[in-house]
């Protein structure tokens, strides 16, 4: 199945008001963010394709997508050593029909795992084949396709403690107690299946400066040492609470910049409270919620080593948000539910546009970055 969009559809649908709003495609993240030298993506559902304004607004907005869930374990291994790609090569499919990169999620997570694996009561080496098996078979089928995988999601708890999991320690993979040894390992494996994809580490609430963020740095800072092969670390940045904002991102990311590493905003959101009937509490949150993404997005723009910024979803018609928080908090993306831009749209577009006139030495250096990486 193609998904690419022709160039009549195209004008069919600038010209289609919707619900009284024309589309304006004149503006583009995309546009923007190439004169960065930004990636700019979304996660993505491959299901929704087929939806006219679902693709189109992801192909003329997004140079950059990330399946949310088409990647992840228990699509890709739902029984042991039968793989299915279907879904996940939907997006590669797509990306390359609109010149998209595809970042790749997730290799290893000590949640959401198929039952077979969290109930079969693998001994430890077994499991170390199992995860191997997993880890060179996915990334095998998606060398060259996939340029960044997020391989190891979410490993440390918010005191910067690794979390008891399957691979590290229930029962782990033979490494139980030897902190990151694990983590090391899936990268290695990652690495030998395709050598020129770049290798993430990606968790939340590391987005400044906290216990959390500090033992990442660590990490990041052990395996350069040592060189494990890790290329960079993804910021989540889920924002649950508009009066929580985290401060020294910048900082953060500068830190992490300054061991070699690229950092990715990669799955931003920012919830609004809600009320009964699905509409923000208080209308003035748009704006609250506006400003926050502009900042984050200067934040990144301004970074040289910060080359994604990322959102999780584009549009307030699919997010994981309101199904997880039994909805009371919702509209947390920059495109309302009938794909209309929202004020956060227009904030992040400014910020990449202000950013773009600021440095341009900023812009050399992360080309340069990418450029290096990419070797
Ligand atoms: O948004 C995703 C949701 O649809 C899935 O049910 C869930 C479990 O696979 O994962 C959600 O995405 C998560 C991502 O993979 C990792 N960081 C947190 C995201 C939101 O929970």
């Amino acid at each position: 199945m193609r998904f690419k969009i022709s160039p009549n559809f195209l004008t069919v649908l600038i010209a289609l008001p919707i619900v009284g709003q024309p589309v304006c495609f004149a503006q583009s993240l995309r546009k923007e963010a190439q004169k960065l030298g930004l990636l700019v993506g979304a996660a993505v559902d491959p299901a929704r394709f087929s939806e006219p304004l679902y693709a189109e607004m992801l192909a003329s907005q997004f140079n950059m997508a990330e399946p949310e869930n088409a990647m992840k374990w228990q699509a890709t291994e739902p029984a042991r050593g039968q793989f299915n790609f279907t879904a996940g090569d939907q997006v590669v499919e797509f990306a390359e029909a609109h010149q998209m990169k595809v970042r790749g999620h997730n290799l290893l997570w000590g949640v959401f795992n198929p039952a077979w694996l969290t109930e079969g009561h693998f001994t430890p080496d077994e499991l170390r084949s199992i995860m191997k098996n997993h880890i060179i078979t996915v990334v095998s089928h998606y060398r060259a396709k996939v340029f960044a995988w997020d391989v190891v999601n979410e490993a440390f708890d918010r005191n910067g403690q690794l979390k008891h999991t399957l691979w590290y320690d229930r029962p782990g993979i033979g490494l139980a107690g030897q902190g990151t040894a694990y983590i090391a390992q899936a990268f290695r494996w990652a690495h030998q299946a395709d050598p020129k994809a770049l290798l993430f580490y990606n968790d939340y609430a590391a987005e400044g400066l906290n216990a959390k963020s500090d033992a990442i740095y660590a990490m990041v800072k052990d395996f350069k040492r040592r060189h494990v092969p890790i290329d960079g670390v993804g910021l989540q940045m889920h924002l649950m609470d508009l009066n929580q904002i985290p401060t020294s991102v910048a900082a953060n990311i500068a830190r992490l910049a300054a061991l070699g590493v690229q950092v990715h905003i990669t799955e931003m959101d920012v919830a609004l409270p809600m009320n009964a009937s699905g509409k923000p509490l208080h209308r003035a949150d748009l704006s609250r919620q506006a400003k926050i993404y502009g900042e984050m997005a200067t934040i990144c723009a301004e970074q040289p080593g910060c080359t994604a910024f990322q959102t999780w979803g584009f549009t307030d018609k699919y997010s994981w948000i309101p199904h997880y928080t039994r909805g009371e908090k919702g509209d947390a993306l920059l495109f309302d539910a009938n794909y209309r831009p929202k004020p956060a749209y227009r904030a992040v577009l400014k910020a990449f546009a202000q950013a773009a006139r600021k440095n341009p030495k900023t812009i050399e250096r992360r080309l340069e970055i990418e450029h290096h990486s990419l070797q």
